[in-house]
């Protein structure tokens, strides 16, 4: 029979409360877990770009059950408080590319004079060779456009990067086996002089033993930017499974000098593909793993963890973590939020909205999203969401802290005729206050329940 506590001798009792807090602390926390960052379809290959106070993730997207780089789309996300996350649907596909057959592999973007570039290898049809194309946006979220109507380079080889220096010169650089870049002219689209290949030497890209053909580690997805007057090359190292590594310059075309790994191999992926940028005061290292279930090489999913440099510039070594970055700010709930905004969502699938945007949809019973610190402050009075049903609806049960977490109001969602035929539905909200992890709990029948595309609180008048 078990002893009461208050029983106990105080050495084993201590050793008790000990035992609990470790088992607290190292307990599965997937209600605390943010990372990976997208957990409605798997991502890979991350370039984050910041702009104009926002932080916006491109991606790749590995289909589900793709056995060899299945990859047809990329797709957009973005943030304000790296918690959470919004998700923006697909602005660019191999379909864009009339010219260009299958994978969509890794890119970046970039922003210039009010456009926005994205640099991407796809299999071009005519040659069989995977090449660069280029496409063009008047907003971070797209539409894209094929900028050429061909490729902007081709060799056969992957990843580019892209990095405007201070005195505006752009570079493109990219390669597997090689490394390459040109030099961008001004319009972005055009280059001047041929591709260069960067000398592999294993000073600039250190060594590799047994595999005579690749002496150094560099692999492939290069990340080039330049921080405090030193430029970076962060790149996936040493295949298979890869680790990322990074080398710095002087310039922006070297000579480069190997600095070691950043991210040790782990994480059941065995490439990984780094991005790094910093945004509002923190730096953050982006990079794939096969963290989501069903993961692994060819089902990745995106994550970020933030750190800090060296007071030299060198980096830290950073490690996966389930836990994610810290949120920056809090979420306001009494503006519009669209509901495919979450810091984790569990059971869903995200589709475009005839309202614009993208809706939450194929919600069955017992779904949830995750919303991060909503700031609350002296508390809410109302909750109305924009919703609808082909079937007979259900409801959205308002919890905090946890999905099974107390419950402070419940929306009834009616039938609307329609999984795209959208009406408000509200409700009364009471114990909201504060800043509190928000859950939106989705409850019914069986099959498909509703979908969400917006929501907001409102305060007492
Ligand atoms: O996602 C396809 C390829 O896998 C990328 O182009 C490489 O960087 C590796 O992540």
């Amino acid at each position: 029979m078990p002893t009461p506590l208050g029983l106990m001798p105080r050495r084993s009792l201590i050793w008790l409360l000990s035992l609990l807090c470790l088992a607290a602390v190292l307990a599965p926390t997937a209600a605390r877990a943010d990372n990976p960052v997208v957990q409605t379809i798997y991502t890979a290959d991350p370039a984050p770009l910041v702009h104009d106070g926002r932080v916006y993730l491109y991606t790749g997207h590995d289909e589900d059950g793709s056995t060899n780089f299945t990859m047809k789309d990329w797709r957009v996300f973005s943030s304000s408080d790296m918690a959470n996350w919004t998700d923006h649907g697909s602005p660019l596909s191999v379909e864009t590319f009339s010219w260009a057959s299958a994978n969509a592999w890794a890119g970046q973007v970039t922003e210039r004079n009010g456009k926005f570039y994205w640099y991407v290898p796809v299999t071009n049809a005519a040659t069989g060779r995977m090449a660069i194309g280029v496409a063009v946006a008047d907003s971070p979220l797209g539409p894209f456009q094929d900028a050429l109507g061909h490729p902007l380079v081709e060799n056969g080889e992957i990843d580019p990067t892209v990095f405007i220096d201070d005195n505006g010169q752009a570079y493109l650089y990219w390669g597997n086996p090689n490394l390459w870049y040109v030099t961008l002219n001004e319009d972005m689209t055009s280059y001047s002089g041929s591709p260069t290949r960067i000398p592999l030497t294993t000073e600039g890209f250190g060594s590799r033993t047994g595999n005579p053909d690749r002496p150094t580690l560099y692999e492939e997805g290069p990340w080039v930017y330049k921080r405090n007057g030193l430029y970076y090359m962060v790149f996936a190292a040493e295949c298979c499974s890869e680790f990322i590594a990074y080398s710095t310059a002087p310039g922006p075309t070297g000579p480069w000098t190997y600095r070691g790994t950043i991210m040790p191999r782990e994480g059941g992926s065995f490439t990984n593909h780094a991005g790094v940028v910093d945004y509002k005061g923190n730096s953050y290292f982006f990079y794939h793993n096969g963290a989501l279930p069903g993961g692994g090489g060819f089902t990745r999913s995106v994550a970020v963890e933030r750190f800090a440099y060296n007071a030299d510039g060198t980096f830290p070594t950073i490690t996966m973590s389930s836990a994610g970055a810290p949120q920056v700010g809090t979420l306001n709930p009494y503006v519009r939020q669209e509901a495919e905004t979450s810091a984790w969502a569990s059971g869903i699938e995200t589709q475009p909205s005839s309202e614009g945007g993208m809706n939450v949809g194929w919600i069955e019973n017992g779904d949830w999203i995750k919303v991060k610190g909503a700031a609350f402050r002296a508390g809410a009075a109302s909750f109305t969401a924009r919703v609808s049903s082909q079937t007979t609806g259900g409801r959205i049960e308002l919890r905090l802290d946890g999905a099974d977490g107390p419950q402070v109001g419940t929306c009834t969602v009616p039938g609307t005729g329609g999984w795209q035929t959208w009406v408000n539905v509200s409700c009364p909200v009471h114990g909201a206050a504060g800043t509190r992890n928000l859950y939106l709990k989705f409850a019914g029948g069986s099959g498909y329940l509703f979908n969400v595309n917006t929501w907001q609180f409102s305060t007492a008048p």
